[in-house]
């Protein structure tokens, strides 16, 4: 028996080295929940529309394809991040005509489509994004592009994690349409194991405003 426990002993070792190797050459992970305080000082119930960013990385993060569709007058999903060089396709999965732009940064227009037409836009900088439709004032998204590889969206309890962070001092920072950005909070990830940021985010302020269509103008009232 003895030499049979001794190579399980061993083999258990073996695999303990393998799954500890990653995490002994420098990489942590930031933990933590968000708090999004509404208007007389209520707190938001459903957070996966929070995005949780790492700020100072120095990685690179890999370019994707996403896919945000139009279905049903909405864009789905309301919120997307994406590294930078990403690329988001559009497809309209509805039968009457949608127009995508956004007057974020330099801008974009996909003009005018339908089923089963779809466009696409190339995300070359980092930056938070608005879209609207140009025919559907209701219909909102927002994409955010950052640089490194280390975001992620809340739980819809405000529950996160980032993983497979280099050892460092990082600022963390959550971001909800209705706050904007919160405060940065600064962490120390150390070389294995998770390091915990809890995040508020102060939305009591937020007014919402009708946005103006792609020519600057108020929509018509033509009852797309
Ligand atoms: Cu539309």
């Amino acid at each position: 028996m003895y030499p049979l426990t001794r190579l399980c002993a061993s083999v258990a070792c073996a695999l303990t080295l393998v799954s500890l190797v990653p995490r002994s050459a420098g990489a942590g992970d930031i933990v933590g929940r968000v708090e999004l305080v509404e208007k007389g000082g209520k707190k938001a119930t459903e957070l996966s529309d929070v995005v949780v960013y790492v700020e100072s990385a120095k990685t690179k993060g890999k370019p994707s394809k996403e896919v945000l569709s139009m279905k049903s007058k909405a864009f789905t999903p309301h919120v997307l991040a994406v590294t930078t060089g990403s690329t988001v396709e559009f497809p309209n999965e509805d039968p009457i005509l949608h127009n995508v732009f956004s007057v974020s940064g330099e801008g974009f227009d996909l003009g005018l489509y339908k089923r089963p037409k779809s466009g696409s836009r190339t995300f070359d900088k980092p930056g938070i994004y608005t879209l609207y439709c140009n025919i559907h004032p209701q219909m909102s998204a927002l994409v955010v592009v950052r640089d490194n590889p280390y975001f992620a969206r809340a739980s819809r309890d405000g529950s996160y994690r980032i993983d497979g962070l280099p050892a460092g001092e990082y600022k963390v920072i959550a971001f909800h349409e209705r706050s904007g950005e919160g405060a940065p909070v600064v962490v120390k990830v150390a070389a294995t194991g998770e390091t915990t940021a809890n995040i508020t985010l102060d939305a009591a302020s937020y007014k919402r405003v009708q946005h103006k269509n792609k020519f600057g103008k108020e929509y018509g009232k033509e009852g797309y």
